[in-house]
């Protein structure tokens, strides 16, 4: 085991965020990623083709321009297609999700582990708050009919501790991002404000379409700091630390993973989707090396969510919270 070192430790503790260069390598776990995306995408858009929903397949275009002309004459993000998790309320028996072997495998990938057990130790819980994010340049994507803007435009400022649900507050739940293109602050790389993890919870406010984000009037966002990164490279950020991403004024796509781990035992903070046992150095054999049992859990989870018909939001927050007016 490898892991980060104590000076890379201590940054984490300091500035509530850190970034690992080459983390992992791009042959072995990103390269797998992207070739399942393409068939993603190649059978959505053959679908589509199929159901006149769009003027051809554009098989003859990379992963990269086919999504953007597929986005664009659907005015669909598509994103729901590609994630390796479930929409917070009307889950169908359908709803599409890609759950491949290699989002497995990067979800367990070694070395990976070997820094989250560095900061929450040695018995590491999957944490199913996960998301694929495939946003592409504002100008070309889908926009919203009545607001004119981006479908998925720059992320809102907020902390992964005001997503979760209160149960999860004592959670020392450890987010881990990284691209699988390029995300320099063109592309919408992340943006962090650092040692922001020291105020506590933050108020989150109703923004946009199912979003949430922390009012200027609430935390100021001038330290802000943009992390660019390129296919390898790992952020960690705390449970508080304050967060959002810049804008896609690139002509490129940007492509990144959002990750989340706990110690096993502790709350997920969305006790309705699935996670797993990662890695545990006490009893190494309930570590799950199975994707197709990843899956599993998956699709049964959201055959019981749309049973129930599922629609609690996983928030806390209201438009009529102090701060919020
Ligand atoms: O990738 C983004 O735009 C936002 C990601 C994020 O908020 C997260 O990973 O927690
Ligand atoms: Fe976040």
């Amino acid at each position: 085991m490898v892991g980060l070192t104590t000076a890379q430790l201590e940054q984490f503790d300091e500035e509530g965020y850190l970034v690992v260069a080459g983390l992992i390598d791009p042959a072995a776990v990103l390269d797998p990623l992207l070739r399942e995306y393409e068939g993603v995408l190649d059978r959505l858009a053959r679908q589509l083709h199929a159901a006149g929903h769009i003027t051809d397949p554009f098989s003859h275009l990379p992963f990269g321009e086919r999504f953007i002309q597929i986005e664009r004459e659907t005015n669909e993000t598509n994103a729901q297609s590609f994630d390796f998790s479930l929409p917070q309320g009307g889950v169908r028996p359908d709803t599409p999700m890609w759950l491949g072997p290699a989002v497995f495998r990067a979800l367990i990938h070694p070395p990976l582990l070997d820094a989250v057990q560095s900061v929450i130790g040695g018995e590491i819980y999957s944490n199913p708050v996960q998301h694929v994010r495939i946003k592409s340049p504002e100008r070309l994507g889908a926009r919203d009919e009545s607001t004119g803007r981006p479908k998925l435009g720059a992320t809102n400022w907020h902390q992964d501790n005001g997503v979760v649900l209160p149960v999860a507050d004592d959670s020392d739940i450890l987010t881990v991002w990284f691209s699988l293109t390029d995300a320099r602050e063109e592309h919408g790389c992340l943006q962090v404000i650092p040692r922001s993890h020291r105020s506590g919870l933050l108020v989150h406010c109703p923004a946009g379409p199912g979003g949430l984000e922390i009012p200027e009037r609430v935390a100021k966002r001038d330290r802000a700091v943009p992390l660019p990164t390129r296919p390898g490279d790992v952020i960690f950020l705390h449970k508080r630390t304050m967060h959002g991403s810049l804008p896609n004024v690139s002509d490129e796509i940007r492509i990144s993973l959002d990750l989340r781990y706990n110690p096993i035992g502790q709350e997920t903070g969305r006790g309705a989707f699935p996670g797993f046992i990662a890695r545990s150095r006490l009893r190494p054999d309930c570590a799950l090396g199975d994707d197709a049992t990843w899956a599993a859990h998956w699709y049964a989870a959201r055959a019981h969510l749309a049973e129930i018909r599922h629609s609690e939001p996983f928030n806390r927050w209201s438009a009529d919270a102090e701060g919020c007016a």
